[in-house]
């Protein structure tokens, strides 16, 4: 038998498969698979393997790569603490806001500062020592989109999706700090994180879009990683007789996604000291905010995360407070009525915690470093779901009605309390300038396709007044769409002075 199998295994080295997908499997040994065997045997996972011996050759080297990929041990451990979470902490942890020695608004800061850390920010970007990492990893459910969020086109006059906004953002940021630093080449590279599911088509849209005029050796594609669909008796599901059903292992899935695809080495060879990570739904974000790189490297702090005053009580946010001392996150899904409805005892009319995650952080390059000391330590968050899975009794696909098991995610904000208060900082922003997600289909009113593309036009309209020009609009709601080559934040519109704009209109060049 094992004869056979290494003629197969050379016939299909012989095959020369080249690119990643179309490598195949293996099949394993009689050995390799006996002692993968025993592994899940051990784990009581041994359910996984209730089809193997009927499975054909290709089958049987996919589920055994699969499954070779898993830490079965790890795998028990993280879904013990999810279904059996440790009695909650004796003394019932407690939250409160961040300090204010932690945090600085925007909304309150002098303009000295501001400018100050503006300018320092684009010089860091000058020297090359700025990177960008988007989370691109999640997959539109409530949007109703099954193509990846990034490639949405939210409407506005110039068609733009959220990807090339973001992609012209950083081209328009190398370009200022090229010319207020007077250097001959700028380069922020983009590091775009994605899931099995949101891989290919974000690699596509790229492609076709010849990476919105970035040079496509500074714009890296990597994938999250998977783990695997529990049944609530803590049992691996099977998607189908020849695969564990899986999915993407949440935002937090970064810090493992970022050592094992190379991508914080490759950092480490281009210099980069500072580094912008954000969420892809947000058609307003500053993508390398010089203001915000800036402050945080003036704070000389590991991490630092931007937020937006809570809208209300029910808003769907997490929110950044401190847990015992240590900076920390709740999340809208997580928090208790209570604590999301206290209001603040210094001014009731506020909610005492209101410091709302924007999904925008700030991070040291040597705290991602640090990724392998503590990735392990990242807690899992337990989502209950409908798991399509064949029952292994008799090998019947069976599509519940109800939950009938978990999925496992991490939250990229659930490293904040591995750090102490003086290595983190928090810069409240104003909500109409910097976040506006989508996270909703059309027609919902609230973080939507329209609502987005409102907040685009009409922050272009207040920039484009600001400089001194007059818009004229039938409806209130038509605003004023400005290319990100023409102005990062509103800067360099002086061209528009005295001029008349009729909107809704697109500002795309500088005539
Ligand atoms: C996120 C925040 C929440 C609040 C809200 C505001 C987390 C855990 N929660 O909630 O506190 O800030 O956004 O908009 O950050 N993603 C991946 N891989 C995954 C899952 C998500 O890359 O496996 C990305 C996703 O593409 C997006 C970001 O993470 O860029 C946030 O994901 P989401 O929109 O699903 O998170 P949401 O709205 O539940």
């Amino acid at each position: 038998m094992a004869a056979i199998k290494d003629t197969i295994n050379s016939a299909l080295e012989k095959l020369h498969l080249t690119g990643q997908q179309d490598t195949l499997a293996r099949e394993p040994t009689d050995e390799q698979l006996s002692e993968l065997k025993s592994k899940y045997e051990k784990g009581g996972q041994e359910q996984v393997f209730a089809f193997y011996d009927n499975l054909s050759t290709a089958e049987k080297a996919s589920l055994f790569e699969q499954l070779s990929g898993f830490d079965v041990d790890y795998i028990n451990q993280i879904t013990e603490k999810a279904l059996h979470p440790a009695k909650q902490e004796s003394a019932k942890s407690t939250i409160e806001p961040l300090p204010d020695n932690a945090t600085s608004s925007v909304l309150d800061s002098k303009e000295d500062d501001l400018q100050k850390w503006y300018d320092s920010g684009l010089e860091l970007i000058a020297e090359n020592e700025v990177a960008v990492v988007l989370m691109a990893g999640g997959q539109g459910t409530r949007l109703g989109s099954s193509a990846p969020k990034g490639c949405f086109d939210i409407g506005l006059p110039s068609k733009k999706s959220l990807f090339q906004l973001q992609g012209e953002r950083i081209a328009k940021a190398e370009q200022l700090a090229k010319k207020t630093y007077g250097k001959k080449s700028v380069t922020v590279p983009w590091y775009v994180m994605t899931s099995g599911p949101t891989r290919g088509p974000t690699e596509k849209f790229f492609e076709e879009n010849n990476y919105f005029g970035l040079e496509r050796e500074n714009v890296t594609i990597f994938e999250q990683g998977v783990l695997p669909c529990i049944s609530n008796e803590g049992r691996i599901l099977l998607e189908s007789k020849s695969k564990v059903a899986v999915a993407p292992d949440g935002n937090g899935g970064l810090y493992q996604a970022l050592i094992q695809s190379g991508v914080v080495a490759d950092m480490g060879k281009r210099g980069i000291k500072h580094i912008h990570a954000y969420c892809v739904d947000n058609c307003l974000v500053k993508v390398a905010d010089p203001t915000f790189i800036g402050f945080s490297a003036s704070k000389n702090v590991d991490i630092a995360t931007k937020v937006v005053r809570k809208r209300n009580a029910k808003e769907s946010v997490g929110l950044i407070l401190q847990k015992n001392g240590r900076p920390d996150v709740v999340e809208y899904s997580e928090i208790d009525t209570a604590d999301a409805e206290a209001k603040d005892p210094k001014n009731p009319e506020l909610l005492k915690f209101r410091a709302a995650n924007i999904v925008n952080h700030y991070y040291s390059y040597s705290f991602l470093e640090s990724i392998p000391e503590w990735a392990r330590k990242l807690p899992h968050h337990v989502a209950r779901k409908k798991i399509p899975y064949v029952n292994t009794d008799n090998g019947e696909t069976i599509k519940p009605e109800k939950p009938n098991g978990i999925k496992l995610e991490q939250f990229v904000f659930d490293c904040f309390p591995f750090l102490t208060l003086d290595k983190f900082a928090c810069m409240e922003v104003k909500r109409e300038d910097e976040f506006s997600p989508l996270k909703n289909a059309r027609g919902t009113g609230e973080d939507d396709p329209d609502t987005s593309k409102k907040d685009i036009m009409m922050q272009g309209k207040k920039w484009v007044e600001a400089a001194g020009a007059v818009v004229v609009s039938e409806s209130d709601d038509d605003g004023v769409e400005v290319s990100p080559f023409i102005s990062y934040g509103g800067e360099g519109l002086e061209f528009l002075k005295d001029r008349t704009i009729k909107a809704p209109a697109v500002i795309e060049k500088e005539d």
